[in-house]
C-alpha cells in the first residue's frame, strides 16, 4: 500500500468484529448524490466484510437503508429530520418490515452522503451499529479548500508534487483521480474548493479556463462540492481592455457583472470568488484609493444575483509601514466593519503574521462583529517542515479555535466568531490551504494526510477534539487496534510542540531561511523589506530578545479586547508559549521555575530534538502494525526530521549565543560547527526557491 487510499482504505475486519455488520444496501437511486452514497457504502461494506454485498430494492434482512424525506421508505419512518438542516444526517437503528435496519436519513441527498461516510467510519473502526441514534450537522456553512495551484501546474508552497488539476488536458480528459479527491473531501464534509492560487492570473477567468473549471465542477457536484475561483482584481484591465479596475467605476462593475453572468452560464452552481488584494504585489482597490469593502462589494454585486459569495482576504501588509506587520490587517479592516455587502466574508489567517509554528490568534477575530469572518489555516506546512517533518496540525487548529477573544465577554471563542454564532451571521466559513498534489500519496507523506483529514473534521465542528480526530484518522488509515492507535495518537499530539521547540520556541516567529522557508535563518537581516527579515521579528541584542508589542513598543496588544490585552501586556501572565511574541526581555530574566530566559531558550531547543528522537523510537515499535511501504516512508522522513531538528537547534543556538554572549546551561551540548558554517548551508534545490 502506497497511501493512495488515504483514510478510505476499507480493509477487512476480523470475523468477530464483522459478525454483526449489515449485508445488504437499499437505496432509491434517481439522484446522483444518493447513488454515490449508496455506492460508497456498498464498496466499504463489501471490503470490510470481505464478501459481496446485496443491493436490494425490497425488504432485506440486516440492510442499510439510505434516503431523504422524499424516499418513501424513509418517509414512512417519520424520523425527526427537521433539525438536521441542509447538510445534517441521522443514523438510526430501526425496524423496517419486521427487519432490523440501519437507517441513514437526511433532508437532502448531500446529508445522506455525509451520513454514509459517518457510518462507514463506525464500521471500519469496529464500533457497534446496534441501537444507533446519532444526529449530526455541520456548524460551519462553507468548508473550503484553497488550492494555491498555478495554471502551469506548479503549486505555491506545495510539497507533494504538481497540481492535481491538469489544465492542459482539461476539459476533455477527466482524470478519474478527481473522483477520489471528491470522495476524500466529502468523507470529511468539505463542500467547496478554490481551484487556483490566490496570486491569481487573469487567464483563469477566460472562456477556455472556465470550460476546464466546469469539467471539474461536473465531477465534484455529486459529492456536494462547489467550485470557486481566485480572481485577479485587475482582470477588467487585463481581459477587458479597460483603463482601470477602480471598483466604483461603472464600466468596471459592468465588466464584473458580465463576467459573473458568463461564469454562471458555464458553471450554474459556481460558488464565488476568493480575492487577495493589495498584498505582496497583488492589485487591489487601494490602488484607486478605495477601501477593501469597495473592492469586495464590486465583485459581490456581480455574483449576488446568482447566489454567489466573495471571500476577501485580510492578509495585507503595506510596504510603507515597517512599524509592526502584526498590526496592519486590523488597522486596514477594522474601520470597514459594517461596510461589506451581505454576501462577502472576510478571510483571516489564524494568526496576525503568517502561518508560523505558533502565533496568538489574529486580533481581527471578534473585532468585526458586523462581518462574517472566516479563518484560514494552512494545511500545507510552509513553515512547519514541508511534508518531510511529521507535525500534526489538529492541535494547532484547536489552539486557535479555542482561543477566547473576550469580544462579548468570557467564552467568545474564535470558533464562535467563525461559526457565526457569536454575532448571529447567516454565512460562516473555514478555509484551509490545501496540501494536495499529484504525489501517489496525495499529501507528500502519510502523516500529512492527517492534516487534510483534521482540517475537514474541524471545519465541520470547530469544537472538535484534536486527539479524538487523530485517533480516528489513525484507526482508519492503519488499524483500529488500540495497541497501535494509542501510541501513534500520543506521538501526533506531541509533534506540533516538538516543531515549535526546535524551530521557534517561547513565542519566537519567522526565523526561517529566505525564500523557500525551510531550515533556520535567524541571522538574516539584509532583505529589502524590514518585515521580511528574521532579525525584525526576534530583535535579539546584547540586552535581550523578543518583540515588544506592549505600550512601550508597537502596542499591538491594544488590538485585542481588554482582558486579552491585559494578559498579553504582562510578561508574567502572557505564558511561556507567546512570551517573546509580545515582550522584549533580558536574557537573564527569571522564568517561573527560576531558570534564566537564556537557559530556558536553550533547553526548549533540546526538548524539541528529544521529542523527535522519541517519535522515531515510537515509530520503530509500531512496525508490526503498518504495511512496509508506508512504514518505511515514514521512518525515512522521521530520520530527516531528527537530523534537521538538530540543525535548527544548533544553528539557532550558535546564532543566539553570538548575541547573548552567555554560556550554555550545564549539561547542554555546544553546536558542533561555527555560526559561519550554519550560515553557509543551502540547498541545491528547495520547493519555493
Ligand atoms: C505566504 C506565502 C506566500 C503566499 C502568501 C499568501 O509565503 O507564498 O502567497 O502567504 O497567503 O505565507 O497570500
Amino acid at each position: 500500500e502506497d497511501g493512495y487510499d488515504l483514510w478510505l482504505r476499507y480493509h477487512p475486519l476480523s470475523a468477530a468484529q464483522k459478525a454483526d455488520l449489515p449485508s445488504s444496501v437499499y437505496a432509491e437511486e434517481g439522484d446522483a448524490t444518493l447513488r454515490v452514497a449508496a455506492d460508497e457504502v456498498t464498496r466499504a461494506l463489501a471490503a470490510i466484510r470481505g464478501e459481496p454485498v446485496v443491493r436490494t430494492s425490497g425488504a432485506a434482512p440486516r440492510a442499510i437503508l439510505l434516503g431523504t424525506a422524499n424516499t418513501p421508505r424513509v418517509a414512512a419512518l417519520k424520523l425527526p429530520l427537521a433539525s438536521l438542516g441542509e447538510e445534517g444526517y441521522l443514523l438510526r437503528t430501526a425496524t423496517v418490515h419486521g427487519q432490523p435496519t440501519t437507517v441513514i436519513a437526511a433532508n437532502r441527498p448531500v446529508g445522506v452522503l455525509y451520513g454514509a461516510f459517518a457510518l462507514i467510519r463506525r464500521m471500519q473502526l469496529g464500533q457497534p451499529l446496534s441501537g444507533l441514534d446519532i444526529v449530526d450537522r455541520p456548524r460551519v456553512k462553507l468548508r473550503i479548500l484553497n488550492h494555491w495551484d498555478n495554471l502551469d501546474r506548479s503549486v505555491e508552497r506545495g510539497y507533494s508534487g504538481q497540481s492535481i488539476w491538469d489544465w492542459w488536458r482539461l476539459p476533455d480528459a477527466k482524470d478519474p483521480r478527481y473522483i477520489d479527491y471528491a470522495r476524500a473531501n466529502a468523507s470529511v464534509g468539505i463542500n467547496g474548493t478554490v481551484l487556483n492560487n490566490v496570486n491569481a492570473k487573469a487567464e483563469s477567468l477566460t472562456a477556455p479556463y472556465l470550460a476546464k473549471a466546469a469539467a471539474v465542477a461536473d465531477m465534484l457536484r455529486p459529492y456536494g462540492i462547489k467550485v470557486y475561483l481566485s480572481a485577479r482584481f485587475s482582470a477588467p484591465i487585463e481581459l477587458g481592455g479597460l483603463k482601470t479596475a477602480d471598483p466604483l467605476d461603472p464600466a468596471v462593475r459592468a465588466w464584473w457583472k458580465a463576467k459573473a453572468d458568463e461564469i454562471y452560464r458555464t458553471i450554474p452552481d459556481f460558488g464565488g470568488f476568493l480575492v487577495k488584494a493589495n498584498s505582496e504585489g497583488q492589485p487591489g482597490p487601494r490602488d484607486y484609493h478605495r477601501t477593501h469593502a469597495d473592492g469586495a462589494n464590486a465583485l459581490a454585486a456581480a455574483v449576488a444575483p446568482h447566489g454567489g459569495i466573495v471571500m476577501w482576504r485580510a492578509f495585507v501588509y503595506a510596504e510603507t509601514d515597517p512599524e509592526d506587520r502584526a498590526k496592519q490587517a486590523y488597522t486596514e479592516f477594522k474601520p470597514v466593519d459594517g461596510k461589506f455587502a451581505d454576501n462577502v466574508l472576510v478571510q483571516v489567517k489564524n494568526g496576525a503574521i503568517d502561518f508560523q509554528p505558533r502565533e496568538p490568534f489574529h486580533p481581527l477575530f471578534g473585532a468585526m462583529p458586523k462581518t462574517p469572518m472566516m479563518v484560514e489555516f494552512q494545511i500545507t506546512k510552509e513553515y512547519l517542515g514541508f511534508s518531510t517533518h511529521l507535525v500534526y496540525l489538529g492541535s494547532l487548529f484547536a489552539e486557535t479555535l479555542n482561543a477566547d477573544t473576550f469580544a462579548k465577554g468570557r467564552g467568545s471563542t474564535v470558533a464562535k466568531v467563525v461559526d457565526g454564532s457569536l454575532d448571529g451571521h447567516r454565512l460562516s466559513g473555514i478555509a484551509g490551504v490545501a496540501n494536495i498534489g499529484n504525489d501517489r500519496n496525495w499529501s507528500g507523506s502519510v502523516f500529512d494526510q492527517a492534516n487534510w483529514y483534521a482540517f475537514g473534521r474541524f471545519a465541520w465542528n470547530p469544537g472538535a477534539d484534536p486527539q479524538a480526530i487523530a485517533a480516528e484518522w489513525a484507526g482508519l488509515t492503519f488499524t483500529p487496534d488500540p495497541a497501535f492507535v494509542r501510541p501513534v495518537t500520543q506521538m501526533m499530539m506531541r509533534s506540533r510542540q516538538a516543531a515549535v521547540d526546535y524551530m521557534t520556541p517561547l513565542g519566537l516567529a519567522h526565523l526561517m531561511a529566505t525564500g523557500h522557508h525551510y531550515g533556520p535563518g535567524p541571522w538574516v537581516s539584509d532583505l529589502s523589506r524590514p518585515e521580511w527579515n528574521p532579525t525584525y521579528y526576534h530583535r535579539a541584542g546584547a540586552d535581550g530578545i523578543g518583540f515588544d508589542r506592549t505600550r512601550t513598543g508597537s502596542n499591538a496588544v491594544a488590538q485585542y479586547a481588554a482582558p486579552v490585552a491585559r494578559r498579553f501586556a504582562d510578561p508574567d501572565k502572557t505564558g511561556e508559549d507567546l512570551l517573546l511574541w509580545f515582550h522584549h526581555l533580558s536574557w537573564d530574566r527569571r522564568m517561573a521555575d527560576g531558570s534564566t530566559l537564556w537557559d530556558t531558550l536553550v533547553r526548549r531547543y533540546d526538548r524539541g530534538v528529544a521529542s523527535v528522537d522519541a517519535m522515531r523510537g515510537q515509530w520503530d515499535a509500531l512496525r508490526p502494525f503498518v504495511g512496509s511501504e508506508r512504514w518505511q516512508h515514514t521512518a525515512s522522513f522521521l530520520g530527516v526530521q531528527a537530523r534537521e531538528a538538530r540543525w535548527w537547534r544548533d544553528a539557532s543556538i550558535a546564532y543566539f549565543q553570538s548575541v547573548s554572549r552567555r554560556p550554555l546551561p550545564p549539561g547542554t551540548a555546544a553546536p558542533p560547527h561555527t555560526l559561519d558554517w550554519y550560515k553557509a548551508q543551502s540547498f541545491p534545490f528547495a520547493p519555493g526557491n
